[in-house]
């Protein structure tokens, strides 16, 4: 039998063959914040530190296979989604997310790389605030996300506040707008319903690629442990910052996070 004190996350997401983004940078999340990580494919990338060049999509029925054989056998304690492409694959991942009632579901509505190629098709974004949203525990769209969602641009903090009410109206328990660049700080937003948070870093100068990934993947851990959301993304938020201060000139792009 399962120890209880080992608390499992899933992450459901793209793979980035540089580790500084997708599953890969997910996993390794998981394995710093103490908990064991599973990982399913949506999607393949061909990628270095200076871009995508292709993606190979998984087909829906394997993803669906994957997804079946693992849920059959082990229950996470959270699960976050990242890059999954296609409305085919996020709508059999709802399907099975409500068939097998998995719970802490965090959202990461991927929708661009940081060097600028599109990781969603037409659709997607659309499929995942149709199906995904109802379902999740939290959200953490960006500021650009947040405006392909909600059609409004982020200029102040009451911007941000009405863009997270409209986000939260679509289903999902609490919401987190992150990479604000409000008053010359790094600031992320989280809204439970109720009150709204504000979490300021000093911003760091420069390009990094993974910040998203990691962030919403150390959120999933933290839930997975037993801490509530805001909890979760203020040690999440902490645990970006720090690997963005030891980021790592892996290839000849982007620095790579180091987690
Ligand atoms: O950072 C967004 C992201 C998510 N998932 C995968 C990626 C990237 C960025 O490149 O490659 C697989």
């Amino acid at each position: 039998m399962r120890p209880s004190l080992l608390k499992i996350a899933l992450t459901i997401a793209g793979s980035d063959p540089t580790g500084g983004a997708g599953f890969q940078a997910d996993l390794k999340t998981f394995k710093a914040m103490g908990v064991y990580g599973l990982s399913i494919p949506a999607v393949l990338t061909a990628q270095n530190t200076r871009g995508v060049s292709s993606i190979h999509e998984v087909s829906p029925e394997f993803f669906s296979d994957e997804l079946d054989m693992l849920l059959k056998d082990v229950t996470p304690d959270a699960v976050k989604t990242g890059m999954l492409y296609t409305s085919e694959i996020v709508e059999g991942l709802s399907r099975r997310i409500k068939e097998r009632s998995l719970k802490n579901i965090v959202v990461d509505p991927v929708t661009v790389s940081s060097t600028g190629v599109s990781l969603a098709k037409a659709g997607t974004l659309n499929a995942i605030k149709r199906n995904l949203f109802p379902l999740a525990r939290v959200i953490t769209p960006n500021i650009h996300e947040a405006y392909l969602l909600s059609g409004i641009e982020v200029s102040n903090e009451n911007d941000m506040k009405d863009v997270a009410r409209k986000l939260r109206a679509l289903g999902p328990e609490e919401v987190i707008i992150t990479g604000g660049h409000l008053k010359d700080k790094a600031m992320d937003m989280l809204f439970d319903g109720e009150e709204f948070l504000f979490l300021e870093n000093e911003r760091l100068e420069g390009e990094f690629h993974g910040t998203g990934c990691a962030f919403s993947s150390a959120i999933a851990a933290g839930i997975a442990l037993g801490y509530d959301v805001k909890e979760s993304a203020v040690k999440a938020k902490e645990f970006v910052f720090n690997a963005m201060k030891n980021a790592i000139p892996l290839g000849k792009g982007m620095k790579i996070l180091n987690i």
